[in-house]
């Protein structure tokens, strides 16, 4: 495979990820091999073709206002690169940095702007998967850039500081005008924090295409968009590895880990004393 994660700087990484804890998003550049970036992005007009063929809808699904975005979703279904990127070890390293170690995919789908193409509703990734508040990071995108993304090509638009946002009413009146546009050069990873509010751009140009994967990662408590059993062929489920099947929760058991901790421990001091003037409390009563 002709992976560079190894050849991005421990300290470009570091960074990275400093920023997506403080800013609620970052670019890593060069992740991926240009030769690399332009077969997926071969591989990506092959799904859409192949989805067509099924009479799956690829275009103008109600996200989009109009027929100029061209989607794919159940990614993983379409190739093993595909479940190649949502497994890429900086997309796992950089979920981690964010989510801490256990989490699933919750969602891999691809947006190709063309010509046209217009922006979608602002919002937030995990406000479509958790209800308000939202009070810590409990979700992440990873997006893969094929193209060179630029404003005019409708590069993805956020609106600055938005992950601090923990209720709708939060956000400022003008949020959309406040949006920016993520520029990166194909090959590149945008990591988003699933708080920060977004949406897609407007490609304003006369012939350029912008094609991104979208790799959405959850805490493991919070249920994926995509129910994998149902959406992933039976044969491809089981061809996957162990940690595979645990990524994207295949196997038969979930959602004990988070609390398996308090049943393992003895209680702590603190909860000893409050649990004691509770109980006095209760007794002057
Ligand atoms: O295509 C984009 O730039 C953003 C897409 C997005 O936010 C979504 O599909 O939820």
């Amino acid at each position: 495979m002709n992976d560079v994660p190894e050849k991005v700087d421990a300290e470009v990484i570091a960074r990275a990820k400093r920023a997506l804890r403080d800013e609620g998003w970052c670019v890593i550049p060069g992740v991926l091999a240009p030769d690399r970036a332009a077969g997926l992005r071969a591989d990506l007009w092959r799904a859409v073709e192949e989805r067509e063929r099924c009479g799956l809808p690829t275009r103008g699904l109600p996200t989009d206002p109009n027929e100029h975005n061209v989607r794919v979703l159940n990614l993983p279904e379409h190739g093993q690169a595909f479940v190649d990127l949502v497994e890429h070890p900086l997309a796992l390293d950089m979920a981690t940095a964010l989510l801490g170690g256990e989490f699933l995919i919750s969602n891999a789908t691809a947006n190709i702007a063309l010509p046209g193409a217009l922006s979608m509703t602002l919002h937030a990734d995990q406000a479509i998967v958790v209800p308000e508040p939202w009070l810590d990071p409990w979700s992440v995108n990873v997006i893969w850039c094929f193209d060179d993304v630029r404003e005019a090509n409708g590069a993805t638009r956020y609106v600055p500081g938005s992950h601090k946002v923990r209720w709708r009413s939060e956000l400022p009146v003008d949020a959309l005008g406040l949006t920016r546009a993520f520029e990166a050069e194909a090959g590149s990873m945008i990591v988003m924090d699933g708080r920060l509010w977004h949406t897609s751009g407007a490609n304003v140009t006369e012939n350029e295409e912008r094609a991104m994967v979208f790799c959405y990662y959850s805490v493991g408590f919070v249920r994926p968009q995509v129910n994998w059993n149902a959406a992933l062929p039976p044969g491809l489920q089981d061809s996957f590895p162990p940690r595979l099947r645990r990524l994207f929760g295949l196997d038969t058991s979930g959602n004990h880990k988070r609390g398996a901790h308090l049943m393992l421990r003895r209680p702590t001091m603190h909860e000893r004393r409050a649990w004691k003037v509770r109980q006095e409390l209760v007794a002057d009563k």
